[in-house]
């Protein structure tokens, strides 16, 4: 079974889709494994996007994702990553598969309402940010300790 992480962004928790963006993976057939409301200081935001520093949206980015909780899910399910991605649509919303969380609640590039891990190796890394290894035993992905 694979592993991938989704968060629903400061807009997607302000604007009160959480519970319909959770139905929606539910329906997927994804288990969920671990749920949590964040909020990230700049350490961990930083952290998080660390492979995006230098590029010219990345202070944006930062100040986006530290301006209001985030919810931090941990998945699993069979082709978990390119199964979520494809749920998720496009970066830009107005890119975005009509019936993709993205294109129903993005409101652009950069406020885009959910994060989905882009490799098996990074949904893994990824759902380790978030949840302590003990608290994800039943994972597919040695977590347990
Ligand atoms: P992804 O989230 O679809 O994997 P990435 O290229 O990994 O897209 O970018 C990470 C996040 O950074 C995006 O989801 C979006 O919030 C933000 N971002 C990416 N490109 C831009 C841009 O050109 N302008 C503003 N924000 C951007
Ligand atoms: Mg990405």
């Amino acid at each position: 079974m694979e592993t991938t992480c989704l968060l629903i962004k400061p807009d997607g928790v302000a604007e009160a889709h959480v519970g319909e963006i959770v139905a929606r993976i539910e329906e997927e057939g994804f288990t969920i494994r671990g749920i949590r409301l964040v909020r990230l200081g700049r350490p961990k935001a930083e952290a998080f996007y660390a492979i995006h520093r230098g590029r010219p949206f990345f202070e944006g980015l930062i100040e986006y994702m530290t301006s209001g909780p985030i919810v931090a899910i941990a998945l699993e399910r069979e082709d978990a990553v390119e199964h979520l991605r494809h749920m998720i649509g496009a970066t830009d919303p107005t890119d975005a598969e009509e019936g993709t969380i993205r294109a129903m609640f993005g409101k652009d590039i950069g406020a885009n309402t959910v994060h989905g891990s882009d490799s098996v190796e990074n949904g893994i890394r990824e759902v380790l940010f978030f949840f302590p290894k003990e608290e994800l035993v039943e994972l597919g992905v040695s977590a347990g300790g």
